[in-house]
C-alpha cells in the first residue's frame, strides 16, 4: 500500500494571492490558494490585535468561506492567523456595544456565529492552523474546524466568564462532545488557559508540531487529504455533524444521499419520463436488500 501511494510529499507550495471578487477588497484577511494543488488558506490578518474580529473580518471571511466551497478545484483549506502569537483572541473587544459587536456607522452584531455554522456545513474539511492563542471567540473558531493542527506555543482556553461573554451555542455543545462534560464545565467555569500539550491531552487538537514546521505540516495532512475521495470525506463530515446538528445535520446528510442518487440511472427515468409525458418504468431496478 505504502510502495503504490507513496510518501506524502513536504516540499513548500506555491501560493497565490486571491482577490476579493466582490469589488470590495480584503483588509482584514488574506486568502490564498496553492498552485496546482487544491488548498485554500484563509488568514485573519489584525495581528496588532491577535487576530481578534469585527464585523468586517467576519464578513471577509465568509466571502473567502464562500468561494473555497464554490470552487470544485479546493478540496481541502486552511483557516489561521497571520503571524505567531495569535490563531485568533475572539470578537474584539474594542467595537463590542451593547447589540453585540459593530463597525463603524453600522448596527451591532454577532455574525461570527453565522460562520460558525458555515465552516459546520462546508462540504470540504476545514483544517485549524493554531500557532500563539486561540482564546474566547477564537477557541470557538478552532472547534468548529474538522481538524486542528497546533503549534507548541499554541495557547487555548474560553475568556467570556472574564470580559462579559459567552457562547452558549457550539462553544458549549462542541466542546462538551470533544473534551467530555467535566473538562468543558472546567474550560468555562474557570476559564484558565491551557498549553498545547494540555490540550493534545484533552483532545482538543489533533497534533502539536513545532512552531517552526506548523505549516509544512498541516500542508502535509492537506495533501494526504487531497489524495483520498472527495465523496466519502464529503459525506463522512456531515455523517459525523448530523446528529449533533439535529435537523440541520440530517438535512445535510441527506443532500449528500440526493446529490448520488441524481447521478443514477434510477433517478434519470423518474426525470427523462416526466420530461417525455410518458410513465416512468421504475420496474428494471433490482429491490436491493
Ligand atoms: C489573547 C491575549 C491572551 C494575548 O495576550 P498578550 O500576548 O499579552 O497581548 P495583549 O497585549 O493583551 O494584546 C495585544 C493587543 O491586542 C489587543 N487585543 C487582543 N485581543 C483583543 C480582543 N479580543 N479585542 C480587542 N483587542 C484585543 C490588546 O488590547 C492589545 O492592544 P494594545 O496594544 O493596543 O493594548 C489577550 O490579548 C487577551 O486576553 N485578549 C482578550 C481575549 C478575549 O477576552 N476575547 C473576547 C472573548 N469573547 C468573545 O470572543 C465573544 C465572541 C463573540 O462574538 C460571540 C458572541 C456570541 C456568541 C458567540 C460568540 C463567540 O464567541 O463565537
Amino acid at each position: 500500500y505504502q510502495r503504490v501511494h507513496g510518501e506524502v510529499p513536504s516540499h513548500p507550495p506555491v501560493w497565490r494571492v486571491v482577490p476579493d471578487d466582490s469589488g470590495k477588497g480584503f483588509t482584514d484577511i488574506i486568502y490564498e490558494k496553492t498552485v496546482g494543488e487544491g488548498i485554500a488558506k484563509i488568514t485573519i490578518n489584525r495581528p496588532e490585535k491577535r487576530n481578534s474580529f469585527r464585523p468586517l473580518t467576519v464578513k471577509e471571511l465568509m466571502r473567502a468561506f464562500s468561494d473555497a466551497r464554490d470552487d470544485t478545484s479546493i478540496g481541502v483549506i486552511i483557516f489561521t492567523g497571520k503571524g505567531t502569537e495569535a490563531f485568533c483572541s475572539g470578537g474584539d473587544q474594542s467595537v463590542r456595544i451593547k447589540t453585540g459587536y459593530a463597525d463603524p456607522a453600522d448596527v451591532g452584531r454577532l455574525n461570527v456565529l453565522d460562520l460558525q455554522v458555515q465552516i459546520r456545513r462546508l462540504p470540504k474539511p476545514v483544517i485549524a492552523m493554531v500557532a500563539g492563542y486561540a482564546v474566547g471567540g477564537g477557541h470557538i473558531l478552532h472547534m468548529v474546524c474538522d481538524l486542528t493542527i497546533a503549534a507548541d506555543n499554541a495557547v487555548f482556553g474560553q475568556t467570556g466568564p472574564k470580559v462579559g461573554s459567552f457562547d452558549a451555542g457550539y462553544g458549549c455543545s462542541i466542546m462538551t462532545r470533544l473534551i467530555g462534560p467535566k473538562r468543558a464545565r472546567e474550560m468555562w467555569f474557570m476559564a484558565r488557559f491551557y498549553n498545547a500539550a494540555e490540550a493534545d491531552k484533552m483532545g482538543l487538537v489533533n497534533t502539536v508540531v513545532p512552531l517552526a514546521s506548523l505549516e509544512q505540516e498541516t500542508v502535509k495532512w492537506c495533501r494526504q487529504i487531497l489524495r483520498n475521495s472527495p465523496t466519502a470525506i464529503r459525506v463522512c463530515k456531515s455523517a459525523l455533524n448530523a446528529v449533533d446538528d439535529g435537523h440541520a445535520g440530517l438535512q445535510e446528510l441527506a443532500g449528500n444521499a440526493t446529490l448520488l442518487f441524481y447521478s443514477t440511472e434510477e433517478a434519470n427515468e423518474g426525470k427523462t419520463a416526466y420530461l417525455n409525458k410518458t410513465r416512468p418504468n421504475f420496474s428494471k431496478f433490482p429491490r436491493l436488500p
